[in-house]
């Protein structure tokens, strides 16, 4: 399989993330992508599709947020990564405020996801490399790897979280819809729930969204993912939850499969888009699924035989020392 990464990647390398009351190491560091690389095919690099196809999901005002928001934070005499620290409650009225503390605040949901002086660039690369393994699928290669970090299915239009900056899958959807593809699907089997591609997506038909997840009322991101969000307007009956307890091995989790997969097929998509995290792992440091090593080809298998011309992006996964095993194992199922 092709697969697609890019250096700049590496410029995002939080110093910490903050939860349960503590800084902690960063979950979500560079030391990943070299547990994937010793493990997959020789990479190629993207070419720079630019900012258009990243403008076609973000709003401007939030690009250029990310784009700016470390020189700011810097211009106000910091040192380090820039953290929100407070929120606008869920239904305050839109302030045009310009203070880089209310902005980090606005354009955040989470703790857990510091901009550092490499956020944008990084970010900006795992785009460029999710386009152009998405490229490659529509010029009529069977399948594609696009390795990117950060990863992107928790941020949304206009908010960063979870570890993610830009929507790597929600970009490269949209990019094949503009480029003449009718309808795609996303079928995001992280751990966690990908709230920012439901929401981007929520008011559509045309790019269905499916998600087998952790239970989010014990788990991140908790106020998203729950079974009775289907979708709204336009886009009602093209979201899919399937919220698993902690705890679930390869026999709950391949059941939920078997749903999830009839949906997709039941949406007749011209193009698969798989955000795959590997923290259903068992000995992921973060999660509490039990899939293990051997489980990710008999998965990957059952997502190829559907048929469609798909993109892999690369969402979770923290267990670094399995996370090559967990990856190589998942693309050799295509
Ligand atoms: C892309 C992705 O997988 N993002 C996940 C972001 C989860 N951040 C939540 C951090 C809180 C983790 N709680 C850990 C408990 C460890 N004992
Ligand atoms: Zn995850």
């Amino acid at each position: 399989m092709k697969c697609f990464w890019d250096d700049r990647q590496r410029a995002h390398a939080p110093g910490g993330e903050f939860f349960n009351g503590a800084l902690h190491p960063a979950a979500e560091h560079p030391g990943r992508v070299d547990a994937i690389l010793s493990a997959v095919d020789p990479t190629e690099a993207p070419s720079d599709f630019g900012l258009e196809p990243i403008l076609r999901v973000h709003s401007a005002d939030y690009v250029e947020f990310l784009r700016t928001a470390h020189d700011q934070w810097r211009d106000a005499g910091r040192d380090g990564d820039a953290f929100p620290y407070t929120f606008p409650v869920v239904g305050r009225r839109p302030l045009k405020l310009s203070r880089i503390d209310a902005l980090l605040g606005q354009y955040s949901f989470d703790t857990s996801s510091p901009i550092g002086p490499g956020t944008w660039e990084a970010s900006y690369w795992a785009v460029q490399t999710a386009l152009a393994a998405t490229d490659a699928v529509l010029g009529g290669e069977r399948s594609a790897f696009a390795l990117c970090r950060p990863p992107g299915h928790h941020c949304g239009k206009d908010y960063l979280g979870g570890y993610s900056y830009l929507s790597n899958a929600a970009i490269a959807s949209e990019h094949a819809i503009a480029t003449g593809r009718t309808r795609v699907a996303i079928l995001d089997v992280d751990y966690h729930h990908g709230n920012g591609t439901q929401d981007i997506f929520y008011d559509r038909a045309d790019v269905a969204y499916a998600s087998i997840h952790a239970e989010p009322g014990t788990d991140y991101p908790f106020f998203w993912g729950h079974a009775d969000e289907t979708g709204s307007d336009e886009g009602e009956g093209a979201t899919l939850n399937l919220p698993l307890p902690r705890g679930t091995d390869w026999s709950g989790y391949g059941a939920a499969l078997t749903q999830a997969l009839d949906w997709v097929e039941s949406h007749q998509p011209d193009l698969l888009i798989v955000s795959y995290g590997a923290d259903t792992y068992e000995r992921d440091p973060i999660s509490r699924f039990e899939l293990k090593t051997s489980d990710y080809t008999p998965m990957a298998r059952r997502i190829a035989a559907l048929g469609l011309p798909t993109v892999v992006v690369m969402e979770g996964g923290y267990a670094v020392e399995a996370l090559g095993a967990n990856v190589a194992g998942f693309l050799s199922g295509f």
